[in-house]
């Protein structure tokens, strides 16, 4: 198993959604033993604090399609500095959310450096909404829009020099909750997705097979993987913003997060939408930390 040098940062950001409470997910993450059981498993691990959020100031302007656009924008700058400062410091980046609009800083904090990165999405969300396709104006429902070079020039100008995500090297898993806006870009841009009904259909080990394949063949230079808690079944992850029925099982997540480990191909994860005001104590949380040691080798036996 790898050893690494892990810093985490965490991202008390609930402004790319409506529903207070998910600010508080690093702290249920960290409450939950993040630190203690990635140094068990042998790890190198610094918990580099929490990214400053300023309040919002203004009642959002409902002619502004992008809610609370400032204090988004503030938080992934900083935070995409923090990140890219990490991978050149040579650590991996572990990430804690907050809502998922922190990918956009996590994504443009690594595309400085990593070139051709592969993107793994776990959510039952595609998050590839524009402020013209979103139903809600919430920007955690477009971070792979923007990391793309999709959407409000405010956002995808925090990839610098357009250093955006490929297409070709985003895979979506989990997926049931999709937009009409983003299906369309999803068929333009031919990304892969493997909805809830492939994973049905061919199980989570085929569907690992074909993900870990495809990297391979697009030779990437490095993995993140995001993994938004709302990806499995609210049966297990109930703390959660937009929780979506029939989802992940418990073991369905790990496993895929243990054969990414097998593959030891990931450089950097998030683990975002933690919820502890929605959750039923802090199994949200908790889980979140058990997938972190099975992404980063614990082992059943
Ligand atoms: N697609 C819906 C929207 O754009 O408002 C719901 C997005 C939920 C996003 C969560 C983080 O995954
Ligand atoms: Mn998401
Ligand atoms: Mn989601
Ligand atoms: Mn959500």
């Amino acid at each position: 198993m790898r050893e690494l040098n892990i810093s985490i940062v965490g991202v008390p950001l609930d402004y790319g959604q409506s529903r207070r409470g998910v600010d508080m997910g690093p702290s249920a993450i960290r409450y939950a033993g993040a630190v203690e059981r990635l140094k068990a498993l042998g790890h190198e691990v610094c918990d580099e604090g929490d990214i400053q959020v300023s309040a919002v100031e203004k009642k959002p302007n409902p002619a502004e399609r992008l809610k609370n656009l400032d204090e988004v924008v503030e938080a992934n700058e900083a935070l995409a500095q923090k990140v890219a400062d990490i991978v050149k410091a040579g650590r991996f980046p572990l990430v804690l959310g907050g809502d998922h609009s922190i990918a956009i800083g996590t994504l443009a904090g690594l595309t400085q450096t990593y070139r051709n990165l592969g993107v793994i999405w776990f959510d039952a969300h595609a998050d590839m909404n524009t402020a013209e396709t979103s139903p809600s104006g919430n920007i955690h429902g477009m971070p792979l829009a923007v990391s793309m070079g999709y959407g409000h020039e405010r956002l995808t100008t925090l990839f610098h020099n357009g250093n955006f995500i490929q297409p070709e090297n985003l895979i979506i898993i989990g997926a049931r909750s999709v937009d009409p806006g983003e299906r369309e870009l999803i068929q333009k841009l031919g990304i892969t997705v493997f909805t809830m009904h492939e994973i049905d259909k061919y199980g989570m080990t085929a569907v690992m097979e074909k993900t870990l394949d495809h990297l391979k063949e697009r030779a990437v230079d490095g993995v993140h993987l995001s993994l938004d808690l709302d990806g499995l079944d609210p049966l297990y992850t109930p703390g959660v913003g937009t929780p979506v029925d029939g989802g992940m099982t418990y073991r369905e997540s790990h496993l895929a997060l243990e054969m990414l480990q097998e593959a030891e191909c990931i450089t950097s994860a998030e683990f975002v939408e933690v919820n502890p005001i929605l959750d039923e104590k802090n199994k949200t949380a908790d889980v979140a930390v058990t997938l972190m040691g099975s992404l980063l080798g614990e082992t059943l036996i």
